[in-house]
């Protein structure tokens, strides 16, 4: 019974496997203790927590997919593809991004629901091109791969030029919050296309074991981590949300879209 519960699927060794159902406890844990601090939250900013405990619950349950043997397929060749990642990622990447843009674009910033919407667009595209860069096996994956980091760098661009510059015109509170989750989230992200590089995905220097390690890490620190920096600080979440448009000069910028 255990045993059947625990399932090793073919192609993925143990050592993933266990690896995979630490972090589902992981972000189970998580997932718990953001809905927990949600009670600390005002009702203007509770749905910072409500996203982030939604993105650690799915999280969890892309992980539960993967260690019970479902959300892979071995290829042939022997290549085993964690397809459920990447539904993990199209899922939840969009809220980490959206969280971070609620930090910087004060409401009724002008151009703002457009800034955020080609920011998700940039990382869905970034998502779903490195899925088929992933799956395919031929050399072509690497036009795929190319058509992600393309997506990425919109992300990186955005960030850099518009986020950045706005989130520096606001209150002095919400402006320390970002200038702890920018750097976070872009320091962390930036590792996620050099392990899949190394890893059986790309050239293959490292095993899979290997990558399946790293990405849980790095998913855990992005999600986690990222999560406690943000949620920790209810009462400046709640002047982000709160703070009008006006207060941040920011309308005066506003011919630059
Ligand atoms: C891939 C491979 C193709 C090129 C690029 C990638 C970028 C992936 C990123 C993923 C971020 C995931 C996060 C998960 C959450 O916890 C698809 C690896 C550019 C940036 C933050």
């Amino acid at each position: 019974m255990v045993s059947a519960f625990f399932a090793i699927g073919p192609g993925l060794g143990a050592p993933s496997s266990i690896v995979l159902w630490i972090t589902c406890a992981v972000m189970i844990a998580a997932a718990i203790i953001f809905s927990i601090m949600t009670r600390s939250a005002s009702p203007e900013s509770r749905h910072f927590y409500y996203a982030s405990a939604f993105i650690v619950l799915w999280a969890a349950t892309l992980y539960f997919v993967l260690a019970s043997g479902y959300g892979y397929v071995t290829q042939p060749g022997g290549h085993v593809f964690l397809f459920g990642r990447y539904i993990d990622w199209v899922v939840t990447t969009p809220l980490l991004l959206l969280d971070m843009a609620f930090v910087a674009l004060p409401k009724g910033f002008p151009g703002r629901n457009a800034l955020i919407a080609t920011l998700l667009g940039a990382d869905v595209y970034m998502i779903l091109t490195g899925f088929a860069a992933a799956f395919i096996r031929t050399g072509f994956r690497w036009a795929f791969f190319g058509m992600s980091c393309a997506g990425f760098l919109v992300i990186l661009y955005i960030i850099v030029t518009k986020l950045t510059p706005e989130a520096a015109r606001r209150s002095p509170d919400v402006k320390k919050l970002y200038t702890q989750i920018s750097p976070l989230l872009m320091g962390l992200w930036i590792c996620y296309p050099i392990i899949w590089v190394l890893s059986p995905s790309g050239w293959g220097v490292f095993n899979a074991f290997v990558a399946t390690l790293l990405f849980a890490v790095l998913d855990v620190l992005a999600k986690v981590g990222y999560g406690f920096v943000l949620l920790k600080q209810p009462a400046t979440l709640n002047q982000a949300e709160t703070q009008t448009v006006e207060a941040t000069g920011a309308s005066r910028v506003a011919t630059q879209y």
